[in-house]
């Protein structure tokens, strides 16, 4: 994530990612206020044996599109909602790219933060079966919880 700020958002992936038993870490890494940082985290990701990059900022969010132009790994970005125009800036500046170089962009806020660590779920379900079984049990457990009466 690009802030501490935007811990409040991305602990909603990671809470996600800790649910599937999915390991993880989570790390501070600005395009803007630490740009030496986060080239060094893209280009190494992929040889750390990183699968999965979940990249949440906010505002002119550079970051998610700045880490896939440095690392082949899929980067999930999550636009965080800005005080100022309510995230609309960060979706515009995550989802926005250039042909060639991808960012699968999520929602605004917490439910984009959830869904990027399902999404990274499911990508990494393609090559582990006992992945793909707790992303069915979760995906079974949500729908069971789902009440069929408004009150
Ligand atoms: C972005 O600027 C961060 O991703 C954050 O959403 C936003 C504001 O950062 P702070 O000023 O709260 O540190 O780089």
């Amino acid at each position: 994530m690009g802030s501490r700020s935007d811990w409040e958002t991305m602990r909603h992936a990671a809470e996600t990612l800790a649910a599937l038993a999915i390991p993880h870490e989570c790390r501070v890494v600005s395009a803007h206020r630490t740009p030496d940082r986060m080239v060094d985290y893209a280009k190494a990701a992929a040889g750390r044996g990183l699968k999965v990059i979940v990249a949440g900022a906010g505002g002119a969010a550079h970051l998610p599109g700045m880490t896939a132009s440095l690392t082949r790994l899929p980067v999930l970005g999550v636009p965080v909602e800005s005080h100022a125009l309510r995230g609309q800036d960060s979706l515009l500046s995550i989802v926005q790219m250039p042909a060639g170089i991808p960012v699968g962009t999520l929602a605004i806020g917490r439910a984009g933060a959830v869904n990027a660590a399902l999404l990274a779920a499911s990508i990494l379900a393609l090559a582990d079966p006992a992945l793909a079984a707790r992303l069915e049990a979760h995906r079974a457990a949500q729908t069971e919880s789902v009440p069929d009466l408004p009150a």
